[in-house]
């Protein structure tokens, strides 16, 4: 600044390491119109950190006839080292969350063991939880526990089996599954010893029914129906021997005749079988019998021949065998 209105002229004096660049007198610009003009640019070649530069400048205002001059002194500083710019890292891939996924049958028997397993997977990593629940959890017996487990239903009804699986992001999917519970059903069957004539004893045995391990027979429960089939016979040509073990029936079949058999069983899970029925043929006292089943031709051809035609011979109906 100046209280003169110029020209004005200005000279630099410009030292590195004590050592004149511009001269020992310095580098004059003169005819300034104004002070900001008064400017010069020096490059200082082969300048390293620690070199001593030194400048000056002397102003003079020929309106006012004044001169002003100002100074300064530096040393050269060490480059600060530029950090290369860590490279952007490209965004993170957001997680994707597991896939939970039952495998279990839709459709089991009471009491039966079920194998129910996961078959989940995680598309970019690893599950590292499995979460299981089965919903009513009573009748349920056993536990299901990682990957997969064993176990029954021992009530009759619809369960639902749910899995939530965590994958390694802490991500969690959840699946479910409906099994529904059938019940256990026995089935039954009888078979007999004894002769099938007048008056004979005929044991009928129903111990080759069949029930589901878990679920024993319960005996005191089965039901025997011993009817005649024949017209003419009547309710009072059956003799039951009265007995307390219902597994099997002792009877005398009192007239010739046809008569059904039919039974049922209940096991422990309370469930009844159908009917197994059969149907006798019960002969004379005296009369040969013969065992096969039988249809029109019996009395023909070989048969005819080899007992001759006089005789008479009964065969043994086995209806629904
Ligand atoms: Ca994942």
């Amino acid at each position: 600044m100046s209280s003169g209105t110029g020209p004005y002229s200005a000279r630099f004096w410009l030292q590195v390491n004590g050592t004149d660049l511009l001269g020992s007198d310095g580098t004059a610009v003169r005819d300034l119109n104004s002070l900001s003009q008064a400017k010069y640019t020096k490059l200082i070649a082969n300048a390293k950190p620690g070199d001593k530069v030194w400048a000056k400048v002397r102003v003079y205002d020929q309106s006012i006839n004044k001169t002003s001059e100002a100074e300064i002194a530096k040393v050269i500083g060490q480059y600060e080292d530029v950090p290369t710019p860590e490279p952007t890292p490209p965004p993170a891939p957001e997680p994707v969350p597991p896939v939970a996924v039952i495998n279990a049958p839709s459709e089991v028997i009471q009491g039966d063991d079920v194998y129910i397993s996961s078959g989940s997977y995680d598309p970019d990593g690893t599950i590292v939880n499995y979460s299981w629940s089965i919903i009513p959890s009573s009748g349920v017996v056993g536990t299901l526990s990682g990957e997969s487990g064993t176990v029954s239903f021992d009530k009759v009804g619809t369960y639902t089996v749910r899995l939530t699986v965590t994958d390694n992001d802490g991500l969690t999917d959840t699946a479910q599954k409906t099994i529904e519970v059938k019940p256990a059903v026995p089935k039954a069957f009888f078979d007999y010893t004894g002769a099938l004539k007048e008056n004979r004893k005929v044991v009928l045995d129903a111990s080759g029914s069949y029930t589901s391990p878990k679920y024993p027979m319960v005996w005191d429960a089965t039901e025997w129906e011993i009817t005649p089939a024949s017209s003419g016979l009547t309710q009072n040509d059956i003799k039951i021997v009265p007995s307390t073990d219902m597994k099997t029936r002792t009877v005398l079949f009192k007239k010739a005749g046809d008569y059904r058999v039919r039974v049922r069983v209940k096991n422990s899970a309370g469930n009844y079988s159908d009917w197994y029925e059969r149907t006798f043929d019960c002969c004379r006292r005296f009369t040969s019998c013969c065992r096969f089943l039988c249809n029109d031709h019996c009395f023909e051809g070989p048969f005819k021949r080899q007992y001759g035609q006089n005789r008479s011979y009964r065969c043994f109906l086995f209806s629904r065998w």
